[in-house]
C-alpha cells in the first residue's frame, strides 16, 4: 500500500502546553515561620499547598521547633512538603510567594523574622540559576531545619554525612 506523505503547508506553531496536561514533577518545599502562631501557620500552609491548582501534596514531614540560624526572634517552626506539581518552577515560586503574602509576610530586612517563608528546595532534578530562582536552594545543605524534615520523608536525598555536618544546630521534632 502506498504511503501518503503529508507535508505541512506552513510552519507548525509551537504546542501551547496546558499546565494541567504537563507531566507532574516531584518538588520539595521548605516551610518556616517564627511570628504569630507559627505552628498553626505552617499547618495551614500545608493544607493550602495541597489545595493550590497544579499542586498535589504527596507527603509532609513532622513539624520541628528550631533555633534561628542567621536570623533573630522566637524559635522557628519548620517543615518540608513533598509535592507533585504540573506548574513550571517559576510558576510554583509565584504560587508560594502568593501564599507567603496571604499569610501577611513582610520583608523589612534580610532574614527578618517572618509569619511564613516558603522556599523551593528541589524541583525534580532541575538546576536553575536565574535572578529570581536558584534550585536546588543554595543554602539547604547547611541547615538542619531543612535536612532533618527532608530526611524524614526522603531519606535517600540526605546522607548521614550531611546530617552530621549540621548536628550542632538546635532542632526538636514536635
Ligand atoms: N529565591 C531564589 N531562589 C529561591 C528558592 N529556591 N526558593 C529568591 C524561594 N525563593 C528563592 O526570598 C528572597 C528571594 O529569594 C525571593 O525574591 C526569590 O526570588 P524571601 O523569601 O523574600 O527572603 P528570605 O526567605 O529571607 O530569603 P531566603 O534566601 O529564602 O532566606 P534563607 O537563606 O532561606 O533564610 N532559621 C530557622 N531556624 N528556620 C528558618 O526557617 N529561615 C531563614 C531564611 C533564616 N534562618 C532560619 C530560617
Ligand atoms: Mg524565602
Amino acid at each position: 500500500m502506498a504511503v501518503r506523505q503529508v507535508t505541512a503547508a506552513r510552519p507548525l506553531r509551537p504546542i501551547d502546553v496546558n499546565p494541567s496536561q504537563r507531566t507532574a514533577v516531584i518538588a520539595y518545599v521548605a516551610l518556616g515561620a517564627n511570628l504569630g502562631d507559627a505552628a498553626q501557620t505552617v499547618r495551614d500552609a500545608l493544607t493550602a499547598l495541597g489545595r493550590t491548582p497544579g499542586i498535589r501534596l504527596v507527603q509532609a514531614s513532622s513539624l520541628y521547633r528550631t533555633a534561628p540560624i542567621d536570623s533573630s526572634g522566637p524559635d522557628y517552626i519548620n517543615a518540608v512538603a513533598e509535592v507533585a506539581t504540573t506548574l513550571s518552577a517559576p510558576d510554583l515560586l509565584t504560587a508560594l510567594q502568593a501564599m507567603e503574602n496571604g499569610a501577611g509576610r513582610e520583608r523589612p530586612y534580610r532574614n527578618a523574622p517572618r509569619t511564613l517563608d516558603l522556599d523551593l528546595l528541589l524541583y525534580g532534578s532541575a538546576r536553575i540559576d536565574s535572578p529570581a530562582l536558584t534550585v536546588p536552594h543554595p543554602r539547604m545543605w547547611e541547615r538542619a531545619f531543612v535536612l532533618m524534615p527532608l530526611h524524614e520523608m526522603a531519606p535517600g536525598l540526605v546522607s548521614d554525612e550531611m546530617l552530621n555536618a549540621v548536628s550542632g544546630q538546635a532542632i526538636q521534632r514536635m
